[in-house]
């Protein structure tokens, strides 16, 4: 079954936030942003700007009449800098006028006096000086110290990774409208509604009741409008507030690159200890997650970095620290995968140098490592793992030996060609971490014509949520999915709602709807059996717009059905809630049993390196990826390529530069490169693992989001194992592994 908004996008009639027809006397926002990532605001100087042509109001901190924060987790965020700024890109002003074009123009004529302070970029620089935005993380298993004493071979390290642009298609933006007695209605190209909701009435000290939020769909959001939708949304409502008209700001994509915060860099240590056999025995790693300069979503994402430290490995002895460093850039958020790829990337690294050192094939450790069922996890979680099901059949499938003695043969006899392949396994846990964000609400309405309309806190953008839910109502009511129409995700109709992230939507709110359309249908089956004269409901079930005893048609459709049972009074809606049962997590133990399950696989990576040039292309990218029983194969495929495409772009070509004065100078498409149809590996090969077992998932669907993101880090293995076959060198652990990185280690013998 095709996403059923396909047809749309094709002819281009899909409505994104900037394509909401504008109610007549709409007004336009546009930011001054701090020019400077550290110092004391002195003055900022509006009046020129006010003189513009088209200019009504210029906006500074002091005209909010809610409080200047919209920090969720730290109280560290002013939606308007005030007193001082900390990074380059923070909103300082906000100028209104009647169009996008003269608000722009305004914009530039802002000044701002700002007395400098240090500036730090470096996460290990901001440790070194104790500024840490929460206290230190730690999971423990076992005794790492007392392990590595009789181990046999002990390495230790340091890897780099980089962080990584959204690159939504939408940029970030809302639209304020004034309604009456002083509330909002706010569109936001948000994942979070309610996390919306709560900025703005923060900002303007309305009531929750007071303030509605909007999500038709998103052109994308990847973990970048989790929490980061906020700030436009709060900076629109303000104004909106304030002038009494509506006010919209769709940022241009150099607004949105400038002023939003990425995925989070890394800085970490690790020290590996296996024994004679190649079994690890003792991971010791240390993370410096470089968090920008304001708390955002940085701790739970660095939770996911420890929760995520062995990847699909079982490590009897682990000591995992992680510290969340305050810098003078931009403040990091959410980004597929949260903080679990980077903690993925170091152990991949460690397991890289033991196997250069030891002169063994990565895939020989890697394989010996996977973690088996009831192996326990460093938090405290017992694995009922598809690790070594995903890993065999996928080298049952793609032999990953042959694979890599082709690689061998061709760089004997090519001459500035080299191919390198790597094995990269996946393990993701599925859940918000925080446990008490796992829930979700349904709002299911049958109409008398027999349509069907579902409400849900998720948000579509792109992941095809939307298709899945209609899926579950057309399913449990056995209709055509014709029948059922997703709305909005709308703060009015489902209140208080998680975000759309952590690859749990279809699962909370598909089940929530479930639940919904399974109430619905118990009381249509009701009326059902005395229309029929069955004598109970048992074997009576909904199909093909009819309803069945056992196989035979009674007869009795839909259509009449609904009619009937709303002339007696039956309720044809329903609001149901779900909460993932059985999890749990304890800070303090720092022990639990977070997640409702774990989605596996593994891949093979195949890359040929130019060695003239540094270039490479990907050959192929071939997975077994535990799909539990897809919902919807042409969608989760969909996902699995997207994720390891921007997966690999991560590795590989997309680099985000900052200079020492916190100045982003990958600014543009121009300077920071996103892998096109042309860079898209040769071949994507997805194997199906179907599994049955009792996971929370929605019909024994498991979650597909984030997961295969991380398969795009053999990439960067795979290039490097091409670099080593071309020179003895090496490369260091530090990602994206750029062509020019790529070219510099492989010359980097040469005397020049
Ligand atoms: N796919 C598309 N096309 N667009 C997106 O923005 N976001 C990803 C993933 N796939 C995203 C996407 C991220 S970060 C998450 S958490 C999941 O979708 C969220 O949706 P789900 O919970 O429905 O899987
Ligand atoms: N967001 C969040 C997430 O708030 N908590 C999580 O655990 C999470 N995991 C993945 C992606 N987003
Ligand atoms: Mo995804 S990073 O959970 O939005």
């Amino acid at each position: 079954m095709q996403n059923i908004d396909s047809k749309l996008h094709v002819r281009g009639e899909s409505v994104y936030l900037d394509d909401i027809p504008v109610i007549q006397g709409t007004l336009y926002a546009c930011v001054f942003d701090s020019p400077v990532a550290h110092g004391k605001l002195k003055n900022v100087v509006t009046d020129k700007a006010e003189k513009c042509e088209g200019v009504v109001r210029v906006i500074t901190a002091k005209d909010l009449l809610g409080e200047n924060q919209i920090g969720g987790i730290v109280q560290d965020e002013p939606l308007l800098a005030d007193g001082e700024v900390h990074f380059q890109g923070q909103p300082i002003a906000v100028v209104i006028a009647t169009s996008e074009e003269l608000a722009r123009k305004a914009a530039r004529e802002i000044h701002a006096a700002i007395e400098p302070l240090p500036i730090v970029t470096d996460p290990r620089v901001a440790a070194a000086n104790g500024d840490l935005i929460v206290p230190p993380k730690q999971f423990v298993l076992g005794d790492a110290a007392a392990a590595f004493a009789e181990c046999e071979h002990v390495f230790e390290g340091r890897a780099d990774i980089n962080g990584q642009e959204h690159i939504y298609i939408e940029p970030q933006g809302a639209y304020a409208v004034p309604t009456e007695n002083g509330g909002l209605r706010v569109y936001s190209s948000t994942q979070g509604p309610t996390a919306v909701q709560r900025a703005v009435c923060r900002v303007t000290g309305l009531q929750m009741h007071q303030v509605e939020v909007d999500v038709q769909r998103l052109g994308g959001g990847f973990g970048g409008k989790e929490d980061q939708a906020n700030a436009w949304a709060g900076i629109c409502a303000v104004a909106a507030q304030l002038i009494k008209r509506p006010v919209k700001y769709a940022l241009h994509r150099m607004e949105d690159m400038r002023m939003t915060g990425k995925r989070h860099p890394y800085s970490a240590d690790y020290k590996i200890g296996l024994d004679g056999d190649l079994k690890i025995q003792a991971y010791e790693v240390t993370f410096y997650q470089n968090a920008g300069a304001a708390c955002d979503l940085s701790p739970p994402v660095l939770e996911r970095t420890l929760f995520h430290c062995t990847n699909s490995y079982f490590v009897p002895n682990v000591k995992a620290t992680a510290y969340c460093c305050r810098t003078n850039l931009p403040p990091n958020t959410a980004f597929r995968g949260f903080g679990g790829p980077q903690g993925m990337f170091v152990i991949e690294s460690a397991i890289a140098h033991a196997a250069e050192k030891l002169h063994v094939k990565a895939f020989e450790i890697q394989r010996k490592n996977l973690i088996g069922n009831d192996d326990e996890f460093p938090y405290g979680q017992k694995a009922e793992s598809e690790a070594i099901t995903t890993w065999t059949q996928a080298n049952a499938a793609y032999d990953f030996g042959r694979l890599q003695a082709e690689a061998h043969e061709f760089n004997g006899w090519s001459k500035y060609l080299r191919k390198g392949v790597a094995v990269m396994p996946v393990c993701f846990g599925i859940s918000f971490t925080k446990t008490p964000m796992n829930h979700a609400r349904s709002l299911v309405h049958v109409y008398t014509d027999g349509s069907v309309a579902v409400s849900t806190g998720a948000v579509e953008m792109g992941q095809g949520v939307n298709t899945k839910i209609a899926q579950v109502a057309a399913k449990v009511f056995g209709l055509p999915i014709e029948y059922v129409k997703i709305l909005p995700a709308n703060t009015l109709r489902i209140a208080n709602t998680s975000p759309t992230a952590a690859s749990a939507a279809a699962d909370l709110n598909g089940k929530a709807t479930q639940t919904a359309c399974e109430a619905i249908r118990g009381r249509l089956l009701k009326v059902a059996k005395e229309l029929i004269e069955a004598k109970s409901t048992a074997g009576l079930s909904l199909r093909d717009r009819s309803v069945y005893r056992k196989t035979e048609n009674t007869n009795l459709d839909w259509h009449s059905l609904v009619m009937e049972a709303h002339l007696q009074r039956v309720s044809l809606s329903e609001h149901s809630h779900y909460a993932t049962p059985g999890i749990d997590f304890d800070w303090e133990t720092a022990k639990g049993h977070p997640f409702a399950y774990h989605v596996y696989g593994t891949a093979v990576v195949g890359v040929t390196v130019d060695c003239l040039r540094g270039r490479y292309e990907v050959d192929y990218v071939k997975c077994c990826h535990d799909f539990g029983t897809s919902m919807n194969t042409a969608v989760d495929h969909g996902q699995i390529e997207g994720g390891i495409v921007q997966g690999l772009g991560w590795m590989t070509m997309e680099e985000v530069v900052y200079d020492d004065e916190g100045k982003l100078r990958s600014n543009a498409l121009s300077t920071y490169k996103v892998p096109d149809i042309y860079s898209v590996p040769k071949e994507i090969t997805i194997l199906p693992l179907e599994t049955k077992n009792k996971s929370l998932a929605l019909f024994n669907s498991k979650a597909v989001g984030e997961p295969p993101l991380m398969y795009g880090i053999g990439a960067y293995f795979a290039i490097r194992n091409a670099v080593k076959a071309f020179t003895d060198c090496s490369p260091e652990f530090d990602c994206p592994f750029t062509p020019e990185k790529v070219l510099m280690n492989l010359y980097a013998n040469d005397p020049i």
